[in-house]
């Protein structure tokens, strides 16, 4: 289990500075206090490119989820986003 501020190893969020459905679920990540790799598709296009290729379109947010058996989850929907990331992180989940 994630203690509240170690970073969570096996989530990237694919997100961009200016949307601001990406700084609701970076409030979100603020609120818990759990720290993910932020990976701005606005400044880096291979980012961009890794999205649309993996997950089927460039819409941000989008959360990368390596699961324990090793497949990939690719989450779209800042709601859900917020709704998993409270779920997993929020303090009723302890
Ligand atoms: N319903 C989505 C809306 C996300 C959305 O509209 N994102 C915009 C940026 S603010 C976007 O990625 N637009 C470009 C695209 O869809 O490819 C959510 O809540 O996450």
């Amino acid at each position: 289990m994630s203690s509240p501020h170690s970073p969570a190893e096996d989530l990237s969020l694919y997100q961009s500075s200016t949307c601001w459905f990406c700084a609701k679920v970076r409030q979100k990540m603020g609120d818990l206090g759990v720290q993910i790799e932020l990976r701005d598709i606005g400044q880096h296009h291979d980012y961009r490119e890794e999205l649309v290729r993996e997950a089927g379109k460039s819409q941000v947010p989008c959360l990368r989820i390596e699961e324990p058996d090793g497949k990939t989850t690719w989450m779209y929907e800042s709601s859900d986003i917020c709704a998993y990331l409270e779920r997993r992180f929020g303090s009723s989940s302890h």
